[in-house]
């Protein structure tokens, strides 16, 4: 019998597996997530963690998880973990890759919709009466058939936005680790950023890259708040170089109200909600659940980060 730590409670089905299988299953109450000194005092006596985004798993948390041999981490993003340190002490790390795929590209694809055609800002005006009567030149947006979408990230969630573009006949360029990000962006009528958070990747979209694109272009961001530089967003925003933006992650989560970000124009953001439909939860649940039996019965993890 194991000791599993559940950070957070996880209504789904999958998680029922842990305990069947005999281990000894503590899952931590609460909505908010655990502060890095009481995540280290639960994971004292763990030999396998269920964590998610918000827990940060760090040097400081191996050393004081001393029986830990798995971490397995509800989110195909992995920021939040220190592989070479859990690599280093032979804490096998596993992530749950592909079962989210279409639910975020097509968030991804909501986001560019609803920045294009301003509904968020247009919902607001309908509700609060600012909308009195039909024009004909009110309420322009974008079109998006025919205008160039640079999605930046060559992995699965952005090849399946690739797909859905394709679909409303747009036209694609992709950019992966090696490509040449700013030349794309000098065609890009929209952004759709979808690279994992690495050191390469921080700052990715900074000011330099916001002046690289064409005037009028729409910022979509579903990968990592940190991708972007914040600061030249909401410049690129206030001056109109950017027309739009739309993002379900940002940096922190969530931002404090106060943030200058938020009260940039033509913002739109969303409680990072890419992965949010209920099969993709459950289907998440499902293997981040085979990760952790897999790590606790000493085999290679199905999934592994
Ligand atoms: C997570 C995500 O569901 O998978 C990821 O990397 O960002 C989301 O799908 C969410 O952050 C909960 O951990």
């Amino acid at each position: 019998m194991a000791r599993v730590l559940v950070t957070r409670p996880l209504p789904f089905p999958a998680l029922d597996r842990l305990a069947a299988a005999g281990h000894d299953v503590h899952v931590r109450g609460g909505a908010l997530p655990p502060s890095p000194a009481e995540l280290r005092a639960l994971a004292a006596g763990a030999d396998g963690i269920l964590s998610l985004l918000t827990d940060r798993v760090d040097r400081e948390l191996l050393v004081a998880a001393p029986r830990l041999r798995v971490v397995a981490n509800f989110a195909v993003g992995c920021d939040n973990i220190d592989l070479a340190a859990c690599a280093e002490r032979g804490v096998a790390v596993g992530v749950t890759p592909d079962v989210l795929t279409e639910a975020t590209a097509d968030l991804a694809f909501a986001l560019l919709l609803a920045a294009a055609r301003r509904l968020a800002e247009g919902e607001r005006a309908v509700r609060e009466g600012d909308w009195r009567t039909w024009e004909p030149a009110g309420w322009l947006g974008a079109d998006v058939h025919g205008r160039t979408l640079v999605i930046a990230g060559a992995g699965r969630i952005g090849a399946a936005v690739a797909r859905r573009a394709a679909g409303f006949d747009m036209r694609v360029i992709t950019v992966g680790r090696t490509g040449d990000l700013h030349a794309a962006l000098a065609e890009a009528d929209f952004i759709s950023l979808h690279t994992p958070l690495t050191p390469a990747t921080r700052h990715l979209v900074d000011a330099a890259a916001l002046a690289a694109c064409r005037p009028g272009a729409i910022l979509v961001n579903t990968a990592r708040g940190g991708v972007v530089d914040q600061v030249a967003l909401a410049d690129a925003l206030r001056s109109g170089h950017l027309a739009a933006a739309a993002l379900d992650v940002t940096d922190p989560e969530p931002l404090p109200p106060d943030d200058p970000l938020l009260s940039a124009p033509n913002l739109l953001v969303v409680p990072h909600i890419g992965s949010a439909t209920r099969g993709a939860r459950e289907r998440m649940a499902t293997l981040a659940v085979g990760n952790l039996l897999a790590g606790l019965a000493g085999s290679p993890l199905p999934h592994p980060a």
